[in-house]
């Protein structure tokens, strides 16, 4: 190859790679959708996929919406044999090219004191905060119908625990990402 077609050849690439990457944001969203346990829920949950495309180590550290009167990060852990969610206050590290799953049993974004209930195909507008890639904006779905995928826990739903036990089902709340 001559030193012109070389040089043309590597002008080409450049050209055909550059808006690839403008239009590459550092981090990718997934596969989002939200839900809410029944239509008279007072909070709901989303989740997603989560891709760090950057080439650094980033952490998704808060979220926000006009849904709710207070989004906050969550995930499961199990507690006495009880799965119980808690509130993740460092939020969630995402390493560089990884991907996070955000899924029902497991981490999730919490919308406590919905502003109206979630309706099946509305799109909820969420502010992602990362430490170093900054605000991401994404439209959820909600989607009332989908079920947990196989493998989330779904072993831990107490659904079936009222079943002539008799006990009390008061704090039942936390199902709503089940
Ligand atoms: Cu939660």
């Amino acid at each position: 190859m001559s030193l012109k077609t070389t040089l043309m050849a590597a002008a080409a690439v450049t050209a055909l790679a550059l808006p690839a990457i403008a239009e590459m944001g550092k981090i990718r969203i997934d596969d989002a959708y939200a839900r809410s346990a029944t239509s008279m829920a007072k909070s709901g949950a989303a989740f997603m996929g989560i891709i760090n495309h950057s080439g650094e180590d980033d952490r998704l550290i808060s979220a926000s919406s006009d849904a709710a009167a207070r989004v906050e990060l969550h995930t499961h852990i199990e507690d006495d044999g009880v799965m119980r969610m808690v509130e993740v206050e460092e939020g969630f590290e995402i390493a560089a090219g990884e991907t996070i799953l955000l899924k029902r049993g497991g981490k999730h974004v919490m919308f406590m004191g919905l502003t109206d209930p979630f309706e099946q195909g509305e799109m909820i507008d969420v502010t992602l905060t990362f430490e170093k890639a900054g605000d991401v904006d994404v439209k959820i779905p909600v989607d009332l119908e989908r079920q947990p995928e196989p493998g989330a826990h779904a072993v831990h739903d107490h659904g079936d625990h009222s079943h002539g036990h008799g006990h009390s089902h008061g704090n039942h709340d936390h199902n709503v990402t089940n």
